[in-house]
C-alpha cells in the first residue's frame, strides 16, 4: 500500500481508534518534562487487541501497574489487531507529547517510519510481547517478551519424543500471519521435528490466534485431511476452538487427536487438566511490572537492557493439575 492510500486509510481511522486516558489527568500533553523519579510519567500504550485470553491477561497486567498511584498517566489504545490502528495511535501519542510510548506490534514489519517520528520527537519506545523487524534498532529502547522460537522448539521436542516414535500426521494452527509469535513458533517447531522422519506436517494454516477461527480452520482440516494424529496450535484459544470442532466430529481431543499448545491461560490449563490437551508451553503475559520499571528508567533518560526475555514454564497433564489452582491468569 502506497503512502497516500495509507494516509487516507489512517485519516479514516481517526474516528475508529479510541485513545483512552486510563489513569491520572485526562487530555493531551505530558504532565512531566521527560521525567521518571517521583514525577508522573505519561505513557501511551498501543495494544494488539483483545483477541485471546492471553491478551486479556496481558492488558490487565499493564493496566494494574501503570496507575496514578504508581506515578503514571496511561493512555491506552486497542488496535483491534490492525497495525494501521497502532500507527495511528503512536502518532496520536507523539502529538500529545507523552513521555514514553510502549506497544506490542501486531506484525513485525511496517514500523520504521512511525518509530523514526517518535525518535525525532525524542520519545523513547518500549516493545512489549512482540518484536519488530526494523533496519535501525536504536528506534526502540528495549524489547521485553518471551522467546517464541524456544516456545516452538519445546512444543516440537515434546511432539517428537512423545508421539513421534511411529509415523504421525501433524496439523498446525498458526497465529496471526506476519506476527513475531507466529513466525518464530513455526520456525522453532520445524527445527525441533526436522530430524525425526516419522513426523509429517500435512497442513499449516492461520487461525489468527482466535478461538472462532481456530474452530473454523480445524473443521476444514477434519474434512480435508484423511488422517490427523497431532494438532500443534500456536495458542490456547485456537486449540480450544479446535477442541470444539474435534468433538463435533465425534473424536476425542487429547486421545484420538493429541494437542500441543502455547500460552498456559486458565481455560487452556483446565483443558489440559481435563485431558483434552496433552502439553502446553507457557507464554507469560504478566509484563506490566517490568514495563513499569523500564518506563520510569527511560523517562528519566536512563539506559536499559535492549532485550529482556520473560521466563516460560511448560506443563503436561499431571503438572497442570498441580499448578491450576494457583495460576495468576
Ligand atoms: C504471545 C502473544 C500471542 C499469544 C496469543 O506473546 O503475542 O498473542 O500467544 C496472543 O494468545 O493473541
Amino acid at each position: 500500500m502506497n503512502r497516500n492510500s495509507m494516509g487516507a486509510r489512517m485519516l479514516g481511522l481517526v474516528a475508529v481508534v479510541a485513545v483512552v486516558t486510563v489513569a491520572g489527568c485526562g487530555g493531551g500533553g505530558s504532565s512531566s518534562s521527560g521525567s521518571g523519579g517521583d514525577k508522573t510519567v505519561t505513557i501511551g500504550f498501543a495494544q494488539v487487541g483483545s483477541e485471546s485470553g492471553w491478551r486479556t491477561a496481558n492488558t490487565q497486567s499493564i493496566k494494574s501497574v501503570l496507575t496514578k498511584e504508581n506515578g503514571f498517566t496511561l493512555k491506552f489504545a486497542d488496535a483491534q489487531q490492525k497495525p494501521e490502528n497502532q500507527i495511528q495511535s503512536i502518532r496520536s501519542f507523539i502529538a500529545q507529547k507523552v513521555d514514553v510510548i510502549a506497544f506490542s506490534p501486531v506484525v513485525t514489519t511496517g514500523w520504521d517510519t512511525v518509530l523514526e517520528e517518535a525518535k525525532a520527537a525524542k520519545i523513547p519506545v518500549i516493545l512489549t510481547d512482540r518484536a519488530v523487524d526494523v533496519k535501525d534498532d536504536s528506534l526502540y529502547a528495549s524489547f521485553i517478551g518471551s522467546d517464541f522460537v524456544d516456545e516452538g522448539k519445546r512444543a516440537g521436542v515434546y511432539v517428537s519424543t512423545t508421539f513421534g516414535t511411529a509415523p504421525i500426521s501433524v496439523v498446525e494452527l498458526q497465529g496471526t500471519t506476519g506476527s513475531a509469535p507466529a513466525i518464530d513458533r513455526k520456525k522453532g517447531f520445524a527445527e525441533a521435528i526436522a530430524a525425526n522422519p516419522n513426523i509429517k506436517v500435512v497442513a499449516s494454516q492461520t487461525g489468527n490466534f482466535t478461538r472462532s477461527e481456530g474452530k473454523q480452520v480445524m473443521e476444514g482440516l477434519l474434512q480435508s485431511q484423511p488422517k490427523i494424529d497431532v494438532l500443534f496450535a500456536h495458542n490456547d484459544d485456537m486449540a480450544l476452538g479446535a477442541i470444539e470442532a474435534i468433538e463435533a466430529a465425534g473424536k476425542k481431543p487429547g486421545q484420538d487427536i493429541k494437542i500441543v499448545s502455547i500460552d498456559g491461560v486458565k481455560d487452556g490449563m483446565q483443558a489440559l487438566t481435563d485431558g483434552k490437551i496433552n502439553y502446553i508451553v507457557e507464554c507469560n503475559p504478566l509484563l506490566g511490572p517490568d514495563l513499569a520499571t523500564l518506563a520510569k528508567k527511560v523517562a528519566d533518560g536512563g539506559t536499559v537492557e535492549k532485550r529482556i526475555v520473560t521466563k516460560d514454564e511448560a506443563f503436561d497433564q499431571a503438572a497442570a493439575k498441580v499448578a491450576l489452582p494457583s495460576r495468576k491468569y
